[in-house]
């Protein structure tokens, strides 16, 4: 300001000057690492969330097609792991699909392993199609059926393999940019290319998730012990809420994936919702701060976003930027399963939802 008042008054109404002077200012306070705000406050601090990333959806007849060929490209041995990234189209080459969040298709053939390692970003599955492939997470071995919600909490060891017959493919959600945005990534291989499991399929969740605790759990933790949430244990009580018409307006019947021990998030960083979407049902307005990514488990219809129609059906998978306003429209009964940043925004007390 100083400088601008200065310059006006030796040639005022010379707007060439101002900014010139300015500009040579700008100049000067750069070779000292320091820049004006002002120049750049509108654009940092908005009154409304504004985002790059645009709302999109990826079909899987597409994504099957693609990722099967991917098979023939390179082995998932060889991979690492064998995902096509889905990007958003806002923000294509930074391996996202929203700011905070990286998703993508992983497949897995007969025979193949996908060796163990962990890193600090925390993982979820959410199993699309093909039968006979497993996870195994923290000693569990668990198979993934469609519909399945596994998680991989962060620094968790994880292998996968299909000693199958079919090709299986799932959607993978990783909290990847947000760990790489605090720049604290790390990770880490072993000598052996699979975890030894000593505990069975479905261990963590009978163990943790029916109304009793191994005696001695502590009575907090900020994540789930639950290694798989099944698609068969969870689409009952959507029926449920379905028959006692527990249906919200906007989200419809709809289960928040829990943390048994204290009823929090999954992880403190992602949170992830099932919900049944009754036949006839017309979505009423909804938007809030987390960017959400949806997976179709059943069904087909579309949700609306800012006028525009995402169509889906099973296994689509799309995703709504932070507040956009969309509405669920489905054709017949469907459920949509959802993951977002929001525990994460919640824990940070900038989480926010509207109409
Ligand atoms: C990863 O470790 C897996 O373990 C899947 O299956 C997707 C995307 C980015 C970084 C690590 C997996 C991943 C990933």
């Amino acid at each position: 300001m100083a400088v601008a008042t200065a310059s006006q008054q030796t040639n005022p109404g010379s707007k060439h000057n101002i900014e010139g002077s300015r500009q040579a200012y700008y100049e000067k306070i750069a070779k000292f690492n320091m820049a004006p705000l002002w120049e750049v406050l509108k654009g940092l601090v908005t009154p409304e969330p504004k985002t790059k990333y645009l709302p999109a959806v990826w079909k899987f007849a597409d994504v099957k097609r693609l990722i099967l060929e991917a098979g023939g490209v390179i082995s998932a041995e060889e991979a690492e792991r064998r995902v096509l990234v889905l990007e958003n189209p806002g923000m294509p080459g930074k391996s996202r699909v929203t700011n905070s969040l990286f998703a993508g298709v992983q497949l897995i053939l007969p025979g193949e392993v996908a060796e163990v390692h962990r890193h600090s970003a925390s993982a979820i599955r959410f199993m699309l199609e093909g039968e006979g492939a497993y996870t195994a997470v923290e000693g569990e071995k668990s198979q993934m059926r469609h519909g399945d919600f596994i998680i991989t909490a962060n620094w968790a060891p994880h292998d996968h393999g299909n000693p199958g017959n079919q090709p299986a493919m799932w959607l993978d959600v990783l909290d990847m940019p947000t760990v790489n945005h605090f720049e604290a990534s790390f990770s880490e291989h072993f000598e052996d290319k699979m975890q030894k499991t000593n505990h069975e399929d479905g261990d963590s969740f009978e163990r943790f998730a029916s109304g009793v605790l191994p005696d001695g759990m502590p009575a907090t933790t900020n994540r789930t012990p639950v290694i798989n949430y099944p698609y068969s244990k969870m689409r009952p009580i959507l029926e449920r809420l379905k028959n006692t018409g527990d249906i919200d307006k906007r989200h419809g019947a709809r289960v928040r994936y829990a943390n048994p021990i204290n009823g929090g998030p999954v992880m403190p960083t992602m949170g992830a919702h099932l919900a049944l979407l009754p036949a006839g049902f017309k979505g009423e307005p909804y938007r809030s701060t987390d960017g959400t990514v949806f997976a179709c488990a059943e069904g087909h219809g579309y949700t609306l976003v800012d006028g525009e129609k995402l169509e889906w059906g099973v296994n689509d998978v799309f995703v709504i930027p932070p507040w956009k306003r969309y509405q669920h429209m489905p054709a017949v009964e469907s459920v949509l399963f959802s993951i977002s940043d929001r525990p994460a925004q919640e824990a940070l007390g900038i989480w926010r939802e509207g109409n």
